[in-house]
């Protein structure tokens, strides 16, 4: 696999214009609550949405349990508000365990299984059902379940549907029944990485090994910057923010589901599996809190076999261990080059010079030559190419995620679900500075097979929200979000 070192290449931008644009298949597990033969302890199924939801009776359970916590007292462990500032709060002073959420990592997944776990488990008690487990929202398998689950938004009122949370504001209105974007809810880019983590500047499925937690980071694993960031960004609101992300009940089905895909991964085989020969991902431990409000400690080792360790399963049978491939030796060799390799990355500047690229309520459009980057016969179907929005730079306080097309033409208005779309810059856990990736192999593949990628140029176009350029022409106020998100330049990568 070494060819692929030399196969990369780098796009480097070199001028900018700033452009006018106007701008399943079901499983079919009918129990989901399964006593084992010998033991006192069940196993439960965490089931797709779409499944659970076929029950009143459980989607009732659900709901209850969610009341039940967000009626309790902030300082109590058990509380959906504590439960919540786990992931991330402003509010000083902070109470154990509180901000301590895990992203741009490779303690990402274990970090998040734990914390659902125990979630899960208070969510149970409070339930009053000693049968429910937390559902998971499958949104990239089936087109029509990308649509945000009705008990979450029907009906639209807080005080009588626990399920729904009224700040989802983000680029796709979720609420009102309208999809998620195809190019945002995939994973199959992330599943073709064979290694766990990368270190320094690689790529990996699951984020860059560092030898201490860290609450957040810029190592990102490819499933964390999608489809995870990308449906945080696009349901927007309470979920487009580490701060805040976990009050939203959405999240926990999010997270139930990126719980779901790692599963799913490991059981790619071709020498995926998890680092249990590193010392600090294995003990590296964490505090939660159970249902009887006892901080408890864990650590990745005891997470590891969800069905033996914490005592749930997915209906999904991918994710099932008599699935998974025989490991040969040569996949781990290919996983170590992998780990060590490092791109290319240049940061772009204009003739040579610094330059800082500000987005406002308008779009921009940078150009670039891409030499024979993107030629047809370039891309292969293992290749990975990854947008990169060097040093960004932001305004903590209103993070505006804006939309990302590729060669999108002059005089056509943006829609999300045109070929164009490439996704979303998610401010997500990026905290103040650091560069954007964006997987963008699927949809360059796509221009390339309607030729729509022309030539040797490609254009990439940030896009403001539109409500932002709504307000804009209302008020007749330009400039009103100037500089409301700053980088210093842009790279393709294509591994
Ligand atoms: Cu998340």
């Amino acid at each position: 696999m070494s060819h692929e070192l030399s196969r990369r290449q780098v796009l480097k931008l070199v001028s900018y214009a700033s452009a006018g644009t106007a701008v399943g298949s079901v499983p079919l597990i009918s129990r989901f609550f399964v006593e084992k033969a010998n033991a006192q302890t069940a196993t439960f199924v965490r089931e797709n949405i779409y499944t659970f939801m076929q029950s009143p009776a459980k989607v009732a359970a659900l709901r209850r349990g969610v009341q039940v916590m967000k009626s309790r007292p902030a300082n109590n462990p058990t509380s959906w508000a504590y439960q919540a500032n786990i992931h991330g709060t402003t509010i000083r002073p902070l109470l154990a365990s509180w901000n301590t959420c895990d992203h741009g990592t490779f303690f990402f997944f274990p970090w998040h299984r734990m914390y659902l776990y125990y979630f899960e488990r208070i969510l149970r008690q409070a339930s009053g059902d000693s049968t429910l487990a937390l559902p998971y929202w499958n949104y990239s398998d089936v087109g029509a379940q990308r649509v945000l689950p009705a008990p979450f938004r029907i009906p639209a009122n807080e005080s009588t549907n626990s399920l729904y949370e009224s700040d989802r504001t983000g680029n796709i209105n979720v609420n009102s029944g309208a999809a998620l974007p195809a190019t945002i809810v995939g994973y199959a880019s992330a599943f073709r990485r064979t290694n766990f983590f990368h270190t320094t500047t690689g790529s990996s499925f699951g984020g860059r090994r560092v030898s201490q937690t860290s609450h957040t980071a810029s190592g990102k694993g490819e499933l964390e910057r999608r489809p995870h960031d990308q449906v945080h960004a696009s349901i927007g609101g309470l979920m487009g923010n580490p701060i805040t992300a976990a009050q939203d009940p959405i999240f926990w089905l999010h997270h139930a589901n990126t719980d779901r895909l790692w599963e799913r991964w490991l059981r790619q085989g071709g020498g995926r599996v998890n680092p249990t020969d590193d010392i600090d991902w294995m003990n590296d431990t964490f505090t939660f809190f159970d249902e009887n409000r006892n901080a408890v400690r864990m650590s990745a080792r005891n997470i590891l076999d969800t069905a033996t360790q914490l005592n749930y399963i997915y209906d999904d049978p991918l994710t099932r261990s008599s699935n998974a491939v025989a490991l040969s030796p040569n996949a781990d060799i290919n996983s170590q080059r992998t780990v060590a390799s490092t791109p290319e990355e240049v940061a772009v500047s204009a003739n040579g010079q610094e330059v800082t690229f500000v987005l406002g309520d308008t779009p921009l459009t940078l150009t670039a030559q891409a030499q024979n980057l993107l030629a047809r016969t370039v891309l292969v179907e293992d290749s990975t190419v990854t947008l990169n929005v060097i040093e960004v730079e932001y305004d903590a306080e209103n993070p505006l995620a804006y939309d990302i097309y590729i060669n999108l033409p002059q005089g056509v208005a943006p829609n999300p679900n045109s070929p164009y779309y490439a996704g979303i810059l998610s401010l997500f856990s990026l905290h103040q500075q650091g560069t954007f990736s964006l997987d963008i192999t699927d949809v360059v593949s796509e221009l390339q097979r309607r030729n729509l990628i022309a030539g040797n140029s490609i254009a990439i176009t940030f896009v403001p929200p539109q409500e932002k350029q709504r307000n804009r022409r209302r008020r007749g106020r330009p400039n009103q979000v100037q500089q409301a998100v700053r980088f210093s330049g842009v790279t393709i990568t294509r591994e």
